[in-house]
């Protein structure tokens, strides 16, 4: 077996490497290795010092993420901690690239730290539903306070290696070369005769209780509904008021506890989800790419302009073009007015305001395209108007230029069908704002290019999305699903349950809003005009019951936010919902008149009958090949649609829930509601798999 981790000596410093591609995880063999080569080390008695730095991009970037649910392996990382704390010389970490979490608490176990100016160090572990199990909870504390420990801790977000030496999580940022570096500081620590410094010896500075229950108050919101917040406050707090040992029993105690929740379950499916989606089968590292240097952006309404947003960031410049003039400069100044926001919280400066507006360049031109690696037009949604656009930039852009449509839910397949061109065409679907929400939907058309697809997924990454690719048809993934839904949320109003006792048990089922919470906010007005332009293509649902009171609240021109009235009221310009008698009294005269007897409806109808739909689609959806992978689907719901990430999203929550009760509760809700329109008939997967015991996560086309 190669070694992961080597021992090589300069003078009286030995240098312990680790080389275990491609993040210097703490694999079994790391851990095993770092302990023998500590342990040679300190028993050498011409090794005066020791530094450990990494080969590779990154030093290491946490424990083996792999290892988590599975028996344990010996030995464990606290034992490689003890042995580098306990070793009697001193130890020196020289960081680069990302040291997280085991990997940053390997680092905080040596006496001193030096780090690459582009480092970055942090304990994600919350990401994953976890608190930092190897004495992070203890020893960050000790050295940066415990408020920032939190900090650090609660958001899982890394911090620069400038920041770490202002707070003291590092003793020195340098712009050598790292490892030269590194000898040259530990040469003069043993000239100057320094001492050891384990950070177990640090005193913690004393919190009062008051300061805990305030920081709980501050991240209520963020960390609703997740449990591992909640177990790293305690550790902290055990940091500050009991002996070293004892609280590194107490983290050992929590860390035990988050790993077996059903919540980090979910947080590292979706860890791996998100690396798996990138991976297309017929896609490899051979498959060839095209260059993006220039990008064009048609339709300078929001979404375009927030589609534009994302590549100015990356430095890319992008044409914008719209009909008129004013429709652009009315876009730049929405945009520019996004950026002043950030300026006014800190975020940017003017000057960074000014570079970025400096790369968007306004056209009323198509021939200004004629140059551009890729377009995205984002017009309104109507097949006639994409089409037209479709024909014009099939008459101007160069041979390779990529054609891409932020249709919502229209057939790409007919779009780059009036095209000469259409290998060139697919869509990327991005989700409002398309500026920060990290779903980008890539849509494969019937005769996409292989390398169009493979740049596509490429840049997603670039642009920091989660690229997810889909299929064509109606909705695409997501929207797809987002139908029975709706339906259901709807259908339970004429059943007797009212939008507050929907939207209530949705929230706190864990999404960030409940339905009709939502469609007030986005406009009731604009789902009704799409299944207006529906109805006239002939897709006008069969059900009366369909959106009923969606449509009759926009009949009423109750759309919801902006005119202050919607499925609640809103009075005095307020964002509060208040319930509204009227929207009542109109429920109830609909039910009247459709014969609907209203009833009490519990909490597990109203929770099975607006998520289960999504399940049932969703296995349509991946039996027909328009999802890659069940994990995919989860992808689109978490960051497209605010599904709850601790549930893992629909699919996931499926195979925890038991694909065959999901599979009964169907049938059941199809036998009591009837099956005129087919709304509770099982999907043929969900059935197969439910009935041979088997799930999603195990399905494969
Ligand atoms: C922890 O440390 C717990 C301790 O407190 C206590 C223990 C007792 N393990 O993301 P990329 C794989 S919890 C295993 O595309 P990038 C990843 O799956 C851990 N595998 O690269 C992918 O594989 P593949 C705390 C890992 O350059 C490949 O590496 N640490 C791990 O965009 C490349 O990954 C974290 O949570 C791992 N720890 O980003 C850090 N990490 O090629 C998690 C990555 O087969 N990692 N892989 O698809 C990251 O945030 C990013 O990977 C990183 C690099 C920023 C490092």
């Amino acid at each position: 077996m190669n070694n992961l981790v080597t021992l090589t000596k300069h003078n009286s410093i030995a240098l312990i490497a680790v080389n275990s591609p491609p993040v210097n995880a703490l694999s079994q063999q790391v851990r095993s290795e770092l302990i023998e080569c500590f342990t040679a080390a300190q028993k050498d008695d011409d090794v005066a010092g020791i530094i450990l730095h990494c080969q590779g991009r990154t030093f290491i970037a946490g424990a083996d993420i792999t290892e988590f649910g599975k028996p344990p392996l010996s030995p464990d990382l606290n034992a490689v901690i003890s042995t580098i704390e306990g070793n009697g010389k001193p130890v020196l970490a020289a960081l680069h690239g990302t040291a997280l979490g085991g990997g940053f608490e390997v680092a905080m176990a040596c006496d001193y730290r030096l780090a690459e100016r582009s480092a970055k160090v942090g304990l994600p572990e919350v990401l994953l539903g976890l608190i930092p199990g190897a004495g992070g909870t203890q020893r960050l504390p000790r050295l940066v306070g415990a408020i920032p420990a939190l900090d650090i801790m609660v958001s899982g977000k890394p911090i620069s290696a400038s920041k770490a030496e202002a707070i003291g999580a590092v003793d020195k940022v340098v712009d050598d070369e790292l490892v030269a570096a590194a000898i040259a500081y530990m040469e003069r620590l043993l000239a100057d005769n320094a001492p050891l410094r384990p950070v177990r010896n640090m005193s913690a500075e004393h919190v009062s209780e008051d300061s805990f229950s305030e920081y709980r108050r501050s991240i209520a919101k963020q960390a609703r509904g997740y449990f591992a917040p909640e177990r790293i406050i305690q550790a902290v707090q055990a940091a500050v008021s009991s002996s070293f040992d004892d609280g590194l029993a107490k983290e050992r105690e929590l860390f035990i506890e988050c790993l077996k929740s059903p919540e980090s379950e979910a947080l590292r499916h979706l860890f791996f989800s998100e690396r798996q989606a990138a991976k297309i089968p017929d896609i490899n590292a051979d498959t060839p790419t095209r260059t993006i240097k220039q990008v064009a952006v048609v339709g300078a309404g929001t979404m375009g302009g927030g589609i534009a947003m994302n590549f100015i960031q990356i430095g890319i410049p992008v044409r914008i073009v719209d009909i008129s003039h004013e429709a652009i400069e009315r876009g730049l100044a929405t945009i520019r007015k996004n950026y002043e926001r950030a300026l006014s919280k800190g975020k940017m400066t003017e000057a960074d305001i000014e570079k970025l507006m400096s790369l968007l360049i306004p056209t009323i031109n198509y021939s200004d395209l004629s140059e551009v690696d890729l377009v995205i037009e984002a017009a309104f949604e109507n097949m006639q108007i994409k089409k037209e656009i479709f024909r014009k930039l099939d008459g101007v852009c160069k041979q390779g230029a990529m054609l891409a449509t932020n249709t919502s839910t229209l057939d790409v397949d007919e779009i780059a069908a009036v095209t000469q061109r259409p290998a060139d065409v697919l869509g990327l679907h991005f989700f409002s704002p398309a500026n920060v929400m990290r779903l980008l939907e890539v849509v494969r058309g019937e005769h996409t290019a292989l390398d169009v697809l493979a740049t596509a997924m490429k840049l997603s990454k670039k642009i920091n999305k989660i690229g997810v690719m889909s299929g064509v048809c109606f909705g695409f993934i997501g929207n797809r699903m987002l139908h029975g839904y709706g339906r259901e949320a709807g259908l339970m109003l004429l059943e007797g349950a009212t939008p507050e006792q929907i939207d209530k048990l949705v929230y706190d089922f864990g999404f960030p809003m409940g339905p009709f919470a939502v469609s007030d906010l986005a406009g009731n007005d604009v789902g009704a005009k799409v299944r207006e332009e529906r109805a006239k293509d002939g897709f006008a649902s069969k059900d009366e019951r369909d959106n009923l009171i969606s449509d009759k609240l926009y009949q009423l021109g109750r759309f919801g936010q902006k005119t202050a009235a919607g499925f609640y009221n809103y009075e005095d310009g307020a964002r509060t919902p208040q319930p509204s008698p009227e929207v009542k009294a109109l429920i109830a005269v609909e039910a009247q008149r459709l014969g609907i007897e209203q009833r009490e409806i519990d909490t597990e109808e109203i929770i099975t009958r607006c998520i289960y739909p999504l399940i049932n689609e969703g296995a349509r959806i991946l039996e027909e090949g328009i999802a890659l992978r069940a994990s995919d689907i989860d992808l689109v719901w978490i960051n497209g649609y605010g599904f709850p990430p601790y549930r893992g999203g629909p699919m996931f929550y499926a195979d925890q829930i038991g694909l065959r009760k999901v599979y009964d509760t169907i049938c059941r809700y199809r036998d009591t509601f009837g099956n005129e329109f087919g709304y509770w008939e099982p999907a043929p997967l969900l059935e197969k798999l439910a009935l041979e015991g088997k799930s999603f996560a195990e399905y494969k086309k």
